[in-house]
Formats: C-alpha cells, structure tokens, sequence
C-alpha cells in the first residue's frame, strides 16, 4: 500500500487570529468570585484576551470584607501606560477605583483614548455590604470619569444614590442619568427581590429605553453578578457585538452562571465554566 504522509493534528499558529483583548481596571477580591478575576473569568469564557490594570487588593470572602489596600497611582499608572502602548485594545472597563487621585489617573490615559469603548460599573460597596469609597470619590467619578463613558452599569442603590432620587423605577432612573451624563446607562434590578424577573432598564442618552428580562433564579446571593455581567458586555463589545445584543448575551451568560453555581458549605460562587 502507497504510504500517505498525514498532516499532523496539532493546530498550527499559521492561519489562526489572535483573541480580540479587553482590559480590566479594577480591584483583587481574594475569594475570585468578584472584581477583577471575575472579569478575567468572564473575559475569558468569551475567548477575549483580558489585561488587567490592578487598583487595589481586598481581603475577602463572599461573607466577609476584612481589609483592603489601593496601589498608589503612580503604580496603575504604569500598568495602564504600558498596556495601552502594546494591545491592541478593544474595550476597557472599570470595576472597583477606591479613590478620587486613582480616578484621576484613569482619567489622564484614558480620555487619549477616545476610540475603545469604556464600560464604567460604579462600584461603591462589597456585596457583604463594606463601603470602599467616600463622598470624595463619588463626585470625582461623576464629574471627571463618566464623561467619559460608553455605557454606566448601577445596580438599583447605585442608581439611586448617583441620581439622588428615591425612586425605585428603573425606567425613571435610567433615562434621568443617561440625560445627566449624555451616555448609555443600564439600571440592574436583579437585588429587588419583590420582583419574580431579573429586570435591567438601559436608557440612551436620547431617552430611548429597552428593557432585559429573565426568570429570577430563587437559591443564594451570589458575589460578583455585577462584575460579571459588566465584563461578559465589555468581552461582547469587545468582539464587535451592538449594545443591545451585547447586553442581552451577557444577561444570558450570568442567568447560567447562577443557575449551575458552586456551593462549598455557606460559600456560593458563580460558574463561569463552559464547554466550549
Ligand atoms: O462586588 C463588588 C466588588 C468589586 N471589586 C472588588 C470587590 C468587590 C466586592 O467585594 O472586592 C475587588
């Protein structure tokens, strides 16, 4: 029999693109389940190529904050020069800042980039319920760093605390920061248990609205659904996807990364794993 030399089976680098990248400017929450390993996991369950900028490094569980310290600006400073000197960056988004001179950093780099889409979750507080931030920080996110945003993503208390409204309208809430800060902001209102849907509200800075519903899953509180839903948007923008596509995939993906969760007796953490 003639003998046929086989192709070998290892793929080769040759014909094969290289992941889409996003970059991730946020705070080490030790138990993973929040902050930035949450958005590398997420990054990572979409095939994008995460960079990571770290702000901070808190000691935690899901249950328990028990301390936390921010970089010094200088230090993020460089991991954001450097980073945006080599990648080719498709989107960037933003979790826990700590502090008003971190912000102004971001800020300093960021705004000579206009072009990468930026995702801005206004993280205040740990999901145990620990404030990281002081009114200081407040002010400076809202004046100096959602200007420069693409899209704002508060949970319910965020919204209401950023818009100094009481109101529990998600709609109300929505349109009235996106007119505030000319940007797209997406309301979630997954913590409001009186409701049986997991509702999130985005608003155009036009007032346009449209609204994302999925059964809410009965079970535990899980740490970092915000982080992980504001990272699965920013891997989705990142690959190209429109907002509202992107924001309705990412709604799917966090769905199923509560419903197959991980339980390890009283700690409960979201499955990012997929089989593809
Ligand atoms: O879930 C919000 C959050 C974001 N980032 C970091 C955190 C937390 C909550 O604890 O630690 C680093």
């Amino acid at each position: 029999m003639e003998y046929t030399p086989q192709r070998p089976k290892v793929s080769s680098n040759e014909n094969r693109q290289p992941p889409a990248v996003a970059l991730s400017i946020a705070g080490s929450d030790s138990s993973a389940g929040a902050g930035i390993q949450a958005d590398l996991k997420a990054f990572h369950a979409h095939h994008i190529y995460g960079l990571t900028a770290i702000t901070g490094i808190v000691a935690e569980t899901p249950l328990l904050v028990n301390s936390w310290k921010a970089v010094s600006p200088e230090l993020l400073y460089n991991q954001l020069e450097c980073l945006l000197k080599a990648y080719p960056i498709k989107a960037i988004k933003t979790g826990l800042l700590f502090n008003a001179d971190l912000i102004e950093v971001i800020v300093k780099i960021l705004s000579r980039h206009p072009d990468i889409p930026l995702i801005i979750d206004p993280v205040g507080a740990a999901s145990s319920g620990t404030d990281f931030v002081d009114t200081a920080f407040q002010e400076s996110l809202k004046r100096d760093l959602f200007p420069l945003a693409t899209l704002i993503t508060p949970n319910l208390q965020e919204a209401q605390s950023l818009s100094n409204h009481s109101t529990s309208s998600l709609t109300t809430l929505a349109t009235e920061l996106a007119h505030t800060y000319q940007t797209n902001v997406l309301v979630k209102g997954g913590h409001s248990k009186r409701d049986q849907n997991a509702r999130d509200v985005l608003s155009t800075p036009g007032g346009q609205t449209e609204e994302f519903i999925l059964p809410r899953i009965t079970g535990p509180d899980y740490h970092g659904t915000g982080c992980t839903l504001s990272a699965a948007i920013t891997a989705r923008l990142a690959l190209g996807s429109p907002m509202i596509t992107a924001i309705k995939d990412a709604k799917q993906f966090l769905h199923d990364s509560i419903k197959s969760g991980h339980t390890w007796g009283d700690i409960h953490a979201l499955n990012t794993f997929r089989n593809s």
